[in-house]
């Protein structure tokens, strides 16, 4: 779609009013707001990532630009989870809470994952990024949850998905949560060799995840 192609090119140029403004004009053609930031914005936000690769993109060109991706999904999630959206009428499929992992401020996937659970009827809570493990036990508990999700986007973080199954096992809770992991340095193999229960590549298949490990 032209929208999308539109959409990609606002992030990679870091134009933060076009940006708002597709989403405007996303909204008066009803096109799906969810596509319109996985394949439109989102896409923008791969070419980001490509361009930094190659060097083509410097460090604070790539924050700038994130800025406007992040500001970008806050809106769009917002648009997609208002209150009077939310179908209240139904029971809840669950409870997952989800972070992103201490010394990791990648949130941009996790507040998708966040919103496609939320829409297919889960009660989500999000506690933002760099988040510690001991930190999201407590919460856990403290909210009872059904399932715990954490996101890491650094090889380097991941390391803190390890550290949160250690410490549910040490703490006797591991039997008391399901837990799923993703980002894009996460496996399957590594969800399993942690002793996560559930792995997913990206934020659709996260739902058909929390729904497998709520049965
Ligand atoms: Co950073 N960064 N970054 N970055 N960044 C990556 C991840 C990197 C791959 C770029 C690169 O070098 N090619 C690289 C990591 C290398 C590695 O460790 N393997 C990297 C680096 C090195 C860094 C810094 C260290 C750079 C520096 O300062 N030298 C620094 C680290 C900061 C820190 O965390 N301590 C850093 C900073 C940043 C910004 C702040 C500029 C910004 C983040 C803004 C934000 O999130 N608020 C940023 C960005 C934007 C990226 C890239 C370009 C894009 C990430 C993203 O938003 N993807 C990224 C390159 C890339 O991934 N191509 C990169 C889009 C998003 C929709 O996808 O997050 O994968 P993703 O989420 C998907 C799935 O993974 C899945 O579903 C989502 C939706 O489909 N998923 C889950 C995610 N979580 C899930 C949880 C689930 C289930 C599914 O269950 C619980």
């Amino acid at each position: 779609q032209e929208l999308f192609r539109r959409a990609k090119e606002a992030i990679v140029e870091a134009d933060e009013e076009q940006a708002f403004s597709l989403i405007l004009e996303a909204q008066m053609r009803q096109v799906d707001l969810l596509e319109l930031l996985m394949s439109g914005f989102g896409a923008g936000n791969q070419e980001l990532g490509q361009r930094f690769d190659s060097g083509r993109l410097s460090i604070p060109e790539l924050v700038y630009a994130a800025e406007v991706m992040k500001n970008v999904t806050d809106n769009i999630l917002k648009l997609l989870n208002s209150p009077e959206k939310e179908d209240s009428f139904f029971k809840k499929k669950g409870t997952v809470l989800l972070a992103t992992v201490a010394g990791d401020v990648h949130d941009i996937g996790k507040g998708i994952v966040a919103s496609t659970l939320r829409t297919a009827g889960f009660e989500v809570i999000d506690l933002g990024c760099e988040v510690p493990a001991e930190v999201i036990l407590e919460e856990a508990v403290k909210n009872q949850v059904d399932i715990i999700g954490t996101s890491a986007l650094l090889t380097s973080t991941m390391a803190e998905q390890k550290k949160l199954e250690k410490l549910l096992l040490e703490a006797g809770q591991k039997a008391a949560f399901m837990t799923m992991v993703g980002g894009a340095p996460c496996t399957p193999r590594w969800a399993k060799r942690i002793g996560a229960d559930g792995y997913s590549e990206d934020a659709v298949e996260a739902v058909w995840v929390a729904d497998k490990l709520m049965k």
